[in-house]
Order: structure tokens, then sequence, then C-alpha cells
């Protein structure tokens, strides 16, 4: 069975110590091949066990193995494929093996530093390979004089020194990646929260709501009783002088009664006073009767008092003047004021002609007028006729005004609701992590521009001598990218990377409108790498976060995103 050349790799690790035992390797075998190189007179190719050659076969600079197991350290196979198979069509002479290679490449020992694997082709080319061969056995051969001394010992403090920074620094971004977990969390439990609020915010306007409305019902029926009561007029002002006249013509009834009454009374005293004085002039003086003597003393002070009134004709001709029907006086012209129309309606004219005119005209005239009417509007030289406007009351207006600002009220509720709740369906990543950095905004200077990226919202292009920006995109999704990496082996690897998208940017001159695609690697700080215009308005950015390192999730700490679940 083949092995990817990634898990070759990883099985190497393991198989070292336990290979250390067994007799020498083969130069280029490294510790978890050794096993295919144990028997000293045959060996057997790996890929191909059929396929058995002399020991003294294996590095003798000639590839004898379909897979180039026999030349662990020589480029001898070196131009077998490392990772694809070919075709049976691509194999030379088509001899139905697989030529791909069985050995990840040159095993360096490394002492003093990791052992490594260097491609076959740079066996013996003349060039030391220190990134992957620190002790220069690559080169055993010393092809035209080239000799690589051993330099393990300070590569590897080196790298040790920097492995250790890279640690640290790893381990500060996972604890930051855990901290934008707990945040994240955070707030999503406090919209979690919120919508709860919100729910029961909405039953209560819509409560609200509907108290509103029914008093704005009674308000109205209120104020068609009375101007049904009033039962004439077409507005307030007819109500009003139906009651009015109602009023005055009670008032002038009690006054004509009263006018009555004070006259019989007048004619009354007027008469007693006559039979009081005459009464004072014919008793007799001599007649000691002490009651008549004090009836006249008390009548002698009420006349030095002044007798009765006597009628005033000019306030009499005023009372007459009252007294008479508004009709037949120049009081007040009730008829007018019944009559009285609120609004003046153009229209009205029409109607006082149209008794005149066959009822055929007469719709031709309405239309004529209407459309006319409304032109004028459009026009703006007419205004609007405001809808009922004069004649609804202050009590009824309040009562509309209330209801309008419950139901508003409700609306904001409910749109906020309906916000808050998409906001809980978009995805945030893993766990919900971009939820934290969302809005954070980091910046980079390039040439004649500093470069922007705010998290989940937008990319932008600033002009670094003034000027204006440039939107490089608006937040669309998360999404994925494939980028090229070069291992430890040196060997170029696809990697899936994590991707911000921003779309629909500014327009760009002749072309599409600028977008951004945020590439995201695990780093200790939220910053942009580098930022490139891949074509015409199609920006890349390389930005490192703590939210995509590997490790730190703990599902106590946050929510899972909507796309776990
Ligand atoms: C500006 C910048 C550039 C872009 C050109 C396109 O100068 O946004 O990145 O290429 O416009 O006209």
């Amino acid at each position: 069975m083949r092995l990817p050349p990634s898990l070759i790799l990883l099985a190497a690790a393991g198989a070292s110590a336990r290979a250390s035992s067994d007799k020498p390797r083969p130069r280029g075998v490294g510790p978890e091949f050794a096993k295919f190189y144990q028997d000293t007179d045959t060996f057997t190719c790996i890929s191909n066990p059929a396929i058995q050659i002399p020991f003294s076969a294996v590095n003798d600079d000639f590839c004898d193995c379909p897979d180039g197991s026999d030349e662990p350290g020589t480029a001898a196979c070196a131009h077998l494929s490392r990772n694809s198979p070919l075709t049976v069509a691509e194999r030379p002479g088509n001899d139905g093996l697989d030529l791909v290679l069985a050995l990840p490449g040159f095993y360096c020992k490394n002492k003093g530093h990791r052992p490594s694997y260097v491609p076959f082709n740079r066996i013996n080319d003349g060039i030391c390979d220190y990134e992957q061969c620190c002790d220069g056995s690559d080169e055993w051969a010393r092809v035209g004089g080239t000799k690589c001394e051993d330099r393990c010992k300070e590569i590897g403090k080196q790298w040790r020194k920097q492995e250790e920074k890279r640690q640290k620094s790893m381990t500060a971004a996972l604890k930051k990646k855990k901290d934008l977990l707990v945040d994240a969390g955070r707030q999503q439990k406090e919209i979690e929260n919120h919508i709860v609020l919100l729910g029961s915010e909405i039953k209560g306007a819509e409560a609200k709501v509907k108290g509103l409305e029914s008093s704005l019902k009674t308000v109205e029926e209120q104020e068609r009783k009375v101007v049904r009561t009033s039962g004439k007029g077409k507005g307030k002002v007819n109500a009003l002088a139906g009651i009015a006249k109602g009023r005055v013509n009670e008032l002038r009834d009690a006054l004509v009664e009263v006018r009555q009454q004070r006259d019989e009374a007048r004619s009354r005293l007027k008469e007693l006073e006559e039979v009081l004085s005459k009464f004072k002039v014919e008793y007799n003086p001599n007649f000691n009767d002490e009651g008549v003597k004090r009836a006249v003393r008390s009548w002698e002070d009420y006349a030095a008092r002044g007798l009765g009134e006597v009628s005033n004709s000019a306030r009499d001709r005023d009372l007459d003047e009252i007294a008479k029907a508004d009709d037949e006086s120049s009081g007040v012209n009730w008829e007018h004021w019944e009559k009285e129309e609120d609004g003046c309606v153009e229209s009205d004219l029409i109607y006082k002609i149209a008794a005149y005119l066959p009822p055929s005209l007469v719709s031709f005239l309405e239309d004529k007028i209407l459309s006319v009417r409304s032109i004028l509007e459009i026009g703006g030289i007419l205004s609007k006729p405001e809808e009922d406007s004069t004649t609804e009351s202050k009590a009824v207006t309040e009562a509309r005004n209330a209801l309008k600002s419950g139901e508003d009220e409700l609306k904001d509720l409910k749109n906020k609701l309906r916000d808050q709740t998409a906001d809980l369906e978009k995805d945030y990543g893993h766990g919900g992590i971009f939820r934290a950095l969302k809005g954070q905004c980091i910046s980079q200077d390039a040439g004649e521009y500093t470069y922007e990226h705010c998290f989940l919202e937008s990319t932008k292009q600033n002009q670094r001598k003034g000027g204006g920006f440039m939107s490089m995109g608006k937040f669309v999704r998360i999404g994925s990218t494939t980028v090229e990496e070069t291992n430890e082996a040196g060997e170029i690897i696809s990697v899936e990377k994590v991707a911000l998208e921003y779309e629909r940017g500014q327009s760009c001159w002749n072309g599409p409108s600028r977008s951004t695609k945020v590439v995201l690697e695990c780093g200790e700080e939220n910053e942009i790498l580098k930022t490139a215009e891949d074509e015409k308005c199609v920006y890349s950015m390389l930005v490192t976060t703590p939210a995509v390192c590997a490790g730190g999730e703990d599902d106590n700490v946050a929510p899972r995103s909507k796309d776990e679940l």
C-alpha cells in the first residue's frame, strides 16, 4: 500500500526510536522505512513487491524499482513523481506499473536540529540545502568540489529560539481566541435575552394599541353623537348653530314669561299702594286703635322710600325687540349659519347650476372639474383639500395622535425583533467567534494608500495624502479559499483557509465594482500582513487573527453557531 507523503512524515517520529537498534540503514533512508532494508541479500521494491533485486543494487545510482525505493540516497530516481500518480498513457513504456516514489525524499539526520527529508533532485546537485539538510549530507558526493559543512548546531539553536517564541505566541493567541469565544457567547446571550424582552414589550405595546384604538372609537362616537343631536349642518359650525339656536329660543321664551309675571306683579302692587294711600287719608286718627296707628306709620315709612317702580319705556322697547323671533328682528341669521359649509368646495357651484342642467351634462362637467382640479393639485397651483381636518375635534385629534405614536412604537419594536432574530440566524463562524470581532478595524499603509479592514463590515482604500477613500466592498459572507504554502520539507502544498468576502464596493472605471477577499491566518494579533490587487479592482488581503488558530475551543465557553447545530 502506498502511503501519502504527509502520513509518511507523521509516521517518521514514532518509528525513529524503534529503528535505532536495528542494523545501519542505507544512505538516505529514514528510520520509519528501515524495515524494508533489513535483508542484506535481496531488496524488494517497496510498492512493487513482485520486483526483487540484489541488495548491492541499492544506492548504485541506477533506478531499478518503479517506485525509486532502491535509490534512497541518490538522485537516480528523482524523475519519478512524488505526489500524483501518472496515468497509464503518460507512463514511459506503458508497463502498467505505478510510477510514484515510495519514499518522501533523502533523509537528513540533522543531529543537533530536527531530521528532515530533502527532495531527491537536490541530492548532489552542487547546492547545500541547509533549510532541509543542515548537516550538509545532501551533497555527500562533493560534486564539483562542493563541501557542505554541518551547520545544525547554530541552525538548531536559532530554530529552537524561534520555536519557543512561536509557541509563546501561539499560547497567547489561543488565550485571545478563548476570550473572543467568551465575548461572542456573551453577545449572543445578550441578543437572546433582548429577543425575550422584545417579545414581552411587543405584547405590552399591542395591548396599548388596542386600548388606544378603542379610545379613539369612543371619542369619535361621542363626536358623531354631538353632530347627530344637532342634526342639521354638515360640520361643526352647523352643529353649533343648531345648539345655539335652541338655547336662544329657550331663553327668549323664559324672558317673555318673566316679563308677563313682572307686569302682573307691578299692577297688583299699584292697586295695593292705592288702597293704602286712600286708607291713610280716610282713617280716623281720634279713634285710639293702636293696630291702625302702627299700620299708618309703616305705610308712611314705605311711602317715604318711594313708591313702586314705574315702567322704563326704553328698556321695555329693548326687551320687546329681544323677545321677537330672530327672523322678525335684526337678531342672528340662523339660517345662514345652519347652512354654512365648513370647507368651501368648488364643486358646490356645479351642483347649484346642476339643478338647471340635463344629468348627462352634469356628469360630464363633474369629470372635467375633477381632472382639472387634480392637474392643478399636481402642479401645486391648488392645495389638496385637507381631509376632515376642520371637522375633527381636539379630543379626536389627540386620541388619533396617541394611537399613531402607539402604532409607531409597536412597529419599531417589531423591526428590532426582526433584526435581532435575523442576527441570531447569521453565520458568525465556528463558535460564533466573529461576532466578537465584528466592527473591529485594522489598517496597513502600503504605497499611496492606507488599506482598512473592518471585520464583517467593510474594506477600504484610503488615500494617504488626503483625499477621500474608496470602498473595496461590504461584507457578504464567511467563505474559504485554497492557498499554496511551503511546508517544512520545502514542498509547495495547498491549504484551505477561512476567507471573509466583501463585495459591491465602489465601481471601478471600465470594470467591476470593487471586491476583496480577506484570507485569514492564525496569529496573535489582528493584523493586515499584505494587500494585493490581484486583478483590476479585485483585491486580496492576508490578515492574521487569533480567531482562526486551531484549538482553544471549549464547548462550555461558547454556544454553537448555526452551522454546527
Ligand atoms: C484607483 C484604485 C486602484 C484601481 C484604480 C482603477 O486608482 O482603486 O486600486 O486599480 O482606481 O481605476
